[in-house]
């Protein structure tokens, strides 16, 4: 019998902009890590399926309308309904990879420049989260952005709200420990090495005694 503990699994956040490719990234990553023998989960916020998603839902598509610090509390919420399940993951030994996290969740809240919803107020809620183990920023021009595609129909695709988000987050990200800046505007496989050599490296150091931390 081995007395061996289980490797707990790594928590992966990736953000970024729109049309970093993080959904790309996150898919690529999830078939990396599988291959690698690992078990592997690839989650995405906002979950649009649950109760709380659909609501979300229909605010980005522009069909209803919530007040600012309503909409930030439903992005958090959403995040806390699988807060568990993703803790029960990692402790089993599945790494988790997750698509755009409380880092944008503060960072679209806070670009709206209402006077009452700072980043430290938006940050509030997001505390006590899991703490990724790395965050990977994808980071793209917005020359570069524009290439793949105009702005979509969705709330935030706008030129404005694009580039104070671009602002926030490198403020957020000047700050924030475990954070790799990834150059999004080279070619998918490119970004993918990048990413790949930045998750293996976080893999490597972690072990069975270090605990998934929160934020805090
Ligand atoms: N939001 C919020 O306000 N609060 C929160 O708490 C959270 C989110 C979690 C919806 O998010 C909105 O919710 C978002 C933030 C806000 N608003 N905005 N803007 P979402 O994640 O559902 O948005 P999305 O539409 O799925 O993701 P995205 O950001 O627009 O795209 P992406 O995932 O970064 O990129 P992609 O889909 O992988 O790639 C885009 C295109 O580029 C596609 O055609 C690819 O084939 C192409 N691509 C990808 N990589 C490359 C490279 N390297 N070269 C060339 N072409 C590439
Ligand atoms: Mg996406």
């Amino acid at each position: 019998l081995s007395t061996r503990p289980t490797r707990r699994g790594a928590l992966i956040v990736v953000e970024g902009l729109d049309r970093a490719g993080k959904s790309s990234q996150c898919e690529m990553l999830r078939d990396f890590i599988s291959k690698r023998g690992d078990e592997v989960k690839y989650i995405r916020f906002p979950d649009r399926t649950t109760a709380i998603g659909k609501l979300i839902d229909s605010y980005l598509r522009g069909s209803s309308h919530q007040d600012d610090h309503s909409i930030h509390l439903l992005f958090s919420a959403n995040r806390w309904e699988v807060a568990k399940s993703i803790e029960e993951d990692i402790a089993s030994g599945t790494t988790v990879i997750v698509d755009r996290y409380s880092y944008s969740g503060v960072v679209y809240s806070a670009a709206k420049a209402n006077p009452t919803l700072s980043l430290e107020w938006a940050w509030q809620p997001e505390i006590g989260l899991p703490r990724p183990d790395i965050c990977l920023f994808l980071s793209i021009s917005p020359e570069e952005a524009a290439k793949r595609g105009g702005f979509g129909a969705e709330r935030y695709e706008n030129e404005t709200m694009q580039s104070r988000v671009r602002e926030l987050f490198r403020t957020i990200f000047e700050k924030q420990q475990d954070v790799s800046i990834i150059d999004a505007g080279k070619s998918i496989e490119e970004v993918a090495q990048g990413i790949q050599g930045a998750v293996s490296d976080c893999i490597a150091r972690l072990d069975a005694t270090t605990p998934l931390r929160k934020l805090e």
